[in-house]
């Protein structure tokens, strides 16, 4: 809470000590503190102009972002509206439709055949701080069928299940921390320093461990759960040979069929059936996460499973948190270009036309309603498009009112480092694009604040 100065009071105290300066000293206090308030965050002009200099033809300048009308998140296909948090379900399902025919694609349910091999289990990983378990999940059952590989670790000495962050990695298990005991990644990456023939070394071993603060994770009483992306599908454009698409596609594919955002949150749905079974953790408080492209998945893989507790945005960008109309940074004729695979094939009809899109990323982020949902951006990463992120929360709230949650408690973009926490949380922080500590901080607060739990 602010402290408020009371002038009436401080008036008096001044006319007592026979001088109006304190109270004139009082009233610039007070203006000051309005200013404050009002503030909010600004893209930085130098940034702006040498961005918009590098990258001719995209647009840094808020001043020129196009007119747009958001699509009403409320209003059913017939014309109605929902006014009747009970109607809510059937615009909920609309919604999802539409997000599975024009951007993300279809995906097949559960696996009939599917195992989990629990091929580790050591009590005293971490110095005796953790207990660490991977399991081995064949989506079709067999060895030549694609395999993730899921490392899990949870405090020592919980007593009684826990509640856990799940999210994908960049570049294997075995980056995520410097513990010999996570196998090696198998499975084709991009190569990169370490990364020989499209295969992981020792070398990478630890080598993200920044983006993944275990030990704070930990002694907060979370669980860790995470997954490389790539052995749910290789990150790169084959025609959809490899991966789980490779093994699952039966036929011809369709303009909405699912591509790869949408194999890799269809890979943490399946992460979250083998917590199901993991009686060490409460799968009832999952919370799933994700960092630019896997934000962008980790938020459709909240949309679509309605059993993620509570769903975080990392930088997503475009095609993620942020607003297309406003067509800021990253937009969807550029990210279809550069990653032809990531989208189904009707998006790519909304290039340079996103007006004509049914729907907006404030849709998908209302569709994780009225579960807890959290939104980071970062103040110099402009690709990604801060304030696109933050409309795309506002614009999502009158969604999360209606289900009679708090939805977004602010109207105007915080300022730098300064995070809301409604039932939507946002931040902007300082710095480039990443995962860093300071985002961990606040969605652990968050996870603590909608789990009941204190530090
Ligand atoms: C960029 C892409 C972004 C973001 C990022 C990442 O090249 O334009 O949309 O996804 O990659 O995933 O690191």
């Amino acid at each position: 809470m602010k402290h408020v100065v009371n002038l009436s009071e401080i008036a008096t105290v001044a006319l007592l000590a026979g001088t109006w300066l304190v109270v004139l000293a009082a009233a610039a206090a007070q203006g000051e503190a309005a200013e404050k308030r009002a503030d909010t965050w600004h893209a930085d002009p130098d940034l702006v102009r040498s961005l918009t200099k590098r990258r001719a033809g995209t647009l840094y300048d808020e001043a020129k972002v196009p007119d747009y009308t958001l699509p009403d998140p409320l209003a059913m296909a017939d014309g109605t509206r929902v006014t009747d948090p009970k109607q809510w379900p059937a615009r909920r399902a609309e919604i999802l439709d539409l997000f599975r025919t024009h951007v993300y694609g279809r995906a097949p349910g559960r696996p009939e055949k599917m195992t989990f091999e629990v091929f580790d289990l050591a009590d005293g990983a971490l110095g005796g701080k953790a207990v660490r378990r991977q399991v081995a999940v064949r989506f079709t059952g067999t060895d030549d069928g694609p395999r993730m590989d899921l490392l899990v670790y949870l405090p020592a000495g919980a007593k009684g299940p826990v509640p856990a962050f799940l999210l994908l990695n960049f570049a294997g298990n075995h980056t995520v921390h410097a513990d010999p005991g996570i196998r090696l990644s198998t499975s084709w990456m991009r190569n990169r320093s370490g990364v020989v023939d499209h295969r992981a070394t020792e070398k990478t071993r630890g080598t993200a461990a920044k983006r993944f603060p275990i030990p704070l994770i930990l002694a907060r009483g979370y669980a860790l759960a995470t997954a490389y992306y790539g052995d749910i599908d290789p990150d790169h454009h084959d025609g959809f040979k490899n991966g789980v698409h490779g093994a699952l596609d039966k036929g011809e594919r369709d303009p909405d069929a699912w591509a790869s955002i949408a194999a890799w949150a269809w890979g943490l749905a399946r992460a979250l059936d083998y917590l199901e079974t993991d009686k060490s953790v409460d799968a009832k408080r999952v919370a799933v996460l994700g960092h630019s492209r896997l934000g962008k998945t980790a938020l459709w893989a909240g949309a679509r499973d309605e059993r993620f507790a509570i769903v975080i945005s990392n930088d997503s960008g475009c095609g993620g948190a942020a607003l297309s109309r406003r067509a800021f940074g990253e937009t969807v004729e550029r990210i279809n270009k550069s990653f032809p695979h990531w989208f189904c094939g009707n998006f790519k009809k909304y290039n340079s036309k996103e007006g004509d899109l049914p729907v907006d990323q404030h849709m998908l982020i209302a569709l994780a309603a009225p579960r807890p949902v959290y939104v980071a951006s970062a103040d110099r990463d402009l690709w990604a498009d801060p304030r696109g992120e933050f409309l795309s929360c506002k614009a999502a709230d009158p969604v999360y009112r209606l289900l009679g949650t708090e939805g977004l408690p602010t109207d105007t973009m915080p300022p730098l480092d300064a995070p809301v926490m409604g039932r939507i949380g946002y931040h902007v922080r300082t710095g480039g694009h990443d995962l860093s500590e300071y985002d961990w901080r606040q969605y652990l607060d968050f996870a603590d604040k909608h789990f009941g739990r204190t530090k």
